[in-house]
C-alpha cells in the first residue's frame, strides 16, 4: 500500500459526498463605521490565506445612523466575496435571522465586528458542523481551554447568567452569548422560526430550543479579548434576558418548543462486528431528547421558589409573590415538562389551602413555610405520577 499517497491532504471537507460545504460569515453591525473596514479586511485576508471551504462575508446593518451603510457597500464593492445587506427590523437577532434565513450557504455563521474572538477558532467551529458531527457550534469563553481578557463586571454577569441556564434549564452549553457561532443552514431555519427574540436574547433562545429539539451543540474554547466599544446596555439586556427566559420556559412547558427538525439518529456502533450492550441492560443512556433530569433540578426548583417568594413577600401580597416565584421556578418546571397552566392552577389551589390553615397573624416564616410545603407537595405529586424525563 502506498502510505505516502494516503497521507496526502485532500483539499475538501465535505458537507455531502459531492461537494465541499460553503460558509457564510455574517457580521451584524450597528453604528460601526470605525470598526467595520478593519474587521472585513482582516477577516477576508485570513480566509483568502487558506480557509479550506468556499466562503463569503455578509455585513448586515439595521438601524445605523452613522456612515456604516456606505462603508459596508464600499467594502462589498472592493471584494467579490463580501456582501452587504440592510434590513428594516431593528435588533441584532433580527439581523442574524434575516441573513441566515436567506443565505445560499450550507453553513451559516456569525461573528462580532470587533473580532474579539481569535480567528484560529473559526475552522474548528465550522468543521464541527461541516463534518455532520453537530448541527450548531459555538465559541465558549467559559469552557475549559478558553483564554480571555475581560472586565470583572462582564465576567461576573456572564458567569451568573450561564450558571442560571445550566442549573435552571439544564442547558448543556457553557456560554450562550459569545458572538461566534455556526450552524447547518437547513436545520437552523425551522428552529429560527420558533425564536421570537429580535435582540440580544436571540442566541440563548436558539440554543435552548436547539437542545430541546435534540440537536447537538458543539463548543469550541476560544481566545477572547473584550473590546470596550460596546452597544450593550447591561441592565436593560439583563432584564430582557430574564423576561426571555420566563417566556421560553413557558413555551417549552406548554409543549410549543418543538420545531420540525430531523431528530439525530440513535447512536449505533461503527464496528461491523460490534457487540453492543443490550438496551435493557444499559445502566447509562444519556443525551438526545430523553435526558434524565435527576433530583438536583427538583431541589434547585424548590430553593429558587422559596427564595423568590421570601424576598418578594417583603413588598408584595402572597398572590403576586407566588406568581413571580412560579415564573422563575417555571424555568425548572419546564425542564421537568410540567404543564405550565395545570401547574399554576393546582399550585394556587394548594397554596391557598395551606395559607387558610394558618392562624391569623402567623408571621412570614410560617406563611413561607406553608406555601413552600404546598409547592413541594405539588412536585412530589408530579414526580410520583411520571418519571423524570422529558420527551
Ligand atoms: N445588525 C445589528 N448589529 C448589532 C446590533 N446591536 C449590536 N450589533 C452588533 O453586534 C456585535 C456585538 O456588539 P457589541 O456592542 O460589541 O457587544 P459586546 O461585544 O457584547 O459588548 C457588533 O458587531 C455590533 O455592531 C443591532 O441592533 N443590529
Ligand atoms: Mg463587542
Amino acid at each position: 500500500m502506498d502510505t505516502r499517497a494516503a497521507m496526502q491532504p485532500t483539499p475538501r471537507v465535505l458537507d455531502t459526498a459531492a461537494r465541499p460545504a460553503s460558509v457564510d460569515i455574517v457580521i451584524p453591525v450597528l453604528n460601526e463605521e470605525r470598526a467595520l473596514p478593519g474587521c472585513v479586511r482582516t477577516l477576508a485576508a485570513f480566509l483568502d490565506a487558506g480557509f479550506p471551504l468556499p466562503w463569503r462575508i455578509t455585513i448586515v446593518d439595521n438601524g445605523s445612523t452613522d456612515a456604516t451603510w456606505p462603508v459596508a457597500t464600499a467594502l462589498a464593492g472592493e471584494h467579490e466575496h463580501v456582501h452587504a445587506r440592510r434590513i428594516e427590523v431593528r435588533g441584532r437577532g433580527a439581523a442574524l435571522r434575516a441573513a441566515w434565513r436567506e443565505s445560499p450557504a450550507d453553513i451559516v455563521a456569525y461573528m462580532d465586528v470587533d473580532l474579539s474572538t481569535a480567528l484560529d477558532a473559526l475552522f474548528p467551529l465550522v468543521a464541527a458542523v461541516a463534518s455532520g458531527h453537530s448541527e450548531i457550534a459555538i465559541g465558549t469563553r467559559l469552557g475549559r481551554g478558553a483564554r480571555i481578557r475581560r472586565s470583572a463586571r462582564r465576567e461576573l454577569i456572564s458567569r451568573g447568567y450561564n450558571a442560571l441556564l445550566r442549573q435552571g434549564f439544564g442547558a448543556g452549553f457553557s456560554d450562550a452569548q459569545c458572538g461566534f457561532k455556526a450552524a447547518r443552514a437547513r436545520v437552523v431555519r425551522p428552529l429560527m422560526d420558533k425564536v421570537e427574540d429580535d435582540g440580544w436574547f436571540f442566541d440563548t433562545e436558539l440554543l435552548l430550543l436547539a437542545e430541546h429539539n435534540g440537536l447537538r451543540v458543539h463548543e469550541v474554547p476560544v481566545d477572547w479579548v473584550e473590546d470596550v466599544d460596546s452597544r450593550v446596555q447591561v441592565v436593560r439586556t439583563a432584564y430582557d434576558d430574564l423576561k426571555g427566559l420566563a417566556r421560553v420556559a413557558w413555551t417549552i412547558a406548554a409543549g410549543r418548543g418543538r420545531a420540525p427538525v430531523a431528530a439525530r439518529p440513535e447512536p449505533v456502533p461503527w464496528h461491523p462486528e460490534a457487540m453492543p450492550v443490550p438496551a435493557h441492560s444499559a445502566g447509562a443512556v444519556r443525551g438526545g431528547t430523553a435526558r434524565s433530569q435527576g433530583a438536583f433540578f427538583l431541589l434547585f426548583s424548590v430553593v429558587l421558589y422559596a427564595l423568590v417568594y421570601w424576598l418578594l413577600r417583603e413588598f408584595q401580597g402572597p398572590a403576586t409573590a407566588n406568581v413571580c416565584a412560579l415564573v422563575l421556578a417555571g424555568a425548572v418546571t419546564a425542564v421537568l415538562r410540567l404543564r405550565a397552566v395545570l401547574f399554576v392552577v393546582v399550585n394556587h389551589a394548594l397554596a391557598a389551602a395551606a395559607l387558610n390553615l394558618l392562624p391569623p397573624g402567623a408571621g412570614r416564616p410560617a406563611e413561607a413555610g406553608a406555601v413552600v410545603a404546598a409547592y413541594c407537595l405539588l412536585l412530589v405529586i408530579r414526580v410520583t405520577a411520571s418519571p423524570l424525563t422529558r420527551d
